[in-house]
C-alpha cells in the first residue's frame, strides 16, 4: 500500500492512476502529473522523467489556443505563480480555479476506433449514433461524434447517448457540452493536421463556475487522446497510441503477463519513451521544450 503524497502546506485531495490533487484555498487546486507511466493498466515503478511536464506543457499548450472557444480552469503554471510549498514542482503542477465538475467524459471522435468501432460492429451505432454501414477500423468519419461516458466509479466507463447526458444535466448543458467537445476537438485537429498529426479522438472534462461552463483537466494529451501519424493511418487496423509503444512492446516481448508488480523498464526503453514525449512536445507545439522549461522557471 503506498502512503498519500505530503506538499508543505497543501492538503491532498486524490489521486488518479498517475497523477495528483492539492486543495490551495477554497477556490483553487493544484494538479500535479507525475513522471509515472501505465501500460495495459498497470502503473510501472519506473517514471519516465519529464514525462510529467510534457503533459502539464500541452495542457497549457492547447487551454492558450482554445480560450476562444471557452474558458479553461489553468490558473498559474509558473514557479511563482504556484504555492509556495508546490514551486519545486513547476513544470509539472497546475494552479487551476475549482469547479463543480460534471460527472460525463465528453468524447469526440473523429475515427473509428476503440470501443466506437466495437459498437459500430456489433450494432451500426456508436453511443446510440448510427453511421452509414461498411466502415472500416479506424476510418474517419463523416462528422465528429460527440460520444459522453459516465465516470465509472471503478473499471471502465461506459458510453452513453447524448439524451442520457440532457436527462442528468438538463437539454441545454448538454448541447453546450457538445457544442464544445466538438469546437475544440475541430481547433485541434485542424492544427495537429498541419503538423502531419491525426487527432483520432480526445476526451475533455468540463466543470461550472458560477454557472459558466469550463474546461477542466489535462486537454489534448497523449493520455488524453489518440495522436497517430498521419504517414502511417491506414484504414483496417488501429495503430497504437505512439508515445507508449516501446514500453507496451517491450512489456510484450519481455514475456510479463500484465499483472502486478511489472518487471523493471529497462534504461534504453525509459530514455527512448522520454525522448518520444520530448519530441511529440516539440512537434505539436513547434516550440523546443527546452523553451518551455525556461518559461516555467
Ligand atoms: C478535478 N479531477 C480528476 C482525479 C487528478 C485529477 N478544476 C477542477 N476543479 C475541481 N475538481 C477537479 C478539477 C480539475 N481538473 C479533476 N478530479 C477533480 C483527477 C485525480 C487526480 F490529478
Amino acid at each position: 500500500m503506498t502512503t498519500a503524497p505530503t506538499l508543505d502546506g497543501l492538503r491532498h485531495r486524490a489521486s488518479g492512476k498517475v497523477r495528483d490533487i492539492y486543495e490551495v484555498d477554497e477556490a483553487h487546486l493544484l494538479l500535479v502529473a507525475t513522471d509515472r507511466i501505465s501500460a495495459f493498466d498497470v502503473v510501472l515503478d519506473d517514471p519516465i522523467p519529464g514525462r510529467g511536464t510534457v503533459l502539464t506543457a500541452l495542457t497549457q499548450f492547447w487551454l492558450e489556443r482554445t480560450a476562444d472557444l471557452v474558458p479553461g480552469h489553468l490558473v498559474g503554471w509558473r514557479a511563482a505563480d504556484l504555492p509556495p510549498g508546490a514551486r519545486h514542482l513547476a513544470g509539472r503542477a497546475m494552479l487551476v480555479r475549482r469547479l463543480e465538475m460534471l460527472p460525463f467524459e465528453c468524447i469526440a471522435r473523429g475515427y473509428l476506433v476503440g470501443s466506437g468501432w466495437k459498437e459500430y460492429r456489433a450494432g451500426g451505432t456508436v453511443c446510440g449514433i448510427p453511421l452509414p454501414e461498411g466502415l472500416r477500423e479506424a476510418d474517419k468519419l463523416p462528422e465528429p461524434l460527440f460520444t459522453p461516458s459516465t465516470k465509472a466509479i471503478s473499471g471502465h466507463d461506459e458510453n452513453v447517448s447524448e439524451q442520457v447526458v440532457a436527462s442528468h444535466l438538463g437539454a441545454e448543458l448538454a448541447s453546450r457540452l457538445h457544442e464544445l467537445t466538438i469546437a475544440v476537438y475541430r481547433r485541434g485537429a485542424e492544427y495537429t493536421a498541419e503538423r502531419g498529426i491525426l487527432l483520432a479522438d480526445t476526451k475533455f472534462e468540463f466543470g461550472l463556475a458560477n454557472g459558466q461552463v469550463v474546461l477542466a483537466d489535462e486537454v489534448l494529451t497523449p493520455d488524453s487522446s489518440r495522436f497517430w501519424p498521419a504517414s502511417s493511418w491506414r484504414p483496417g487496423a488501429s495503430p497504437p497510441s505512439f508515445d507508449k509503444q516501446f514500453v507496451r512492446d517491450w512489456a510484450t516481448q519481455s514475456g510479463w503477463d500484465k499483472n502486478p508488480p511489472a518487471p523493471e523498464i529497462p534504461e534504453d526503453i525509459v530514455a527512448q519513451t522520454r525522448e518520444r514525449y520530448v519530441t511529440a512536445y516539440e512537434k505539436l507545439t513547434g516550440e523546443s521544450f527546452g523553451a518551455w522549461l525556461d518559461r516555467v522557471a
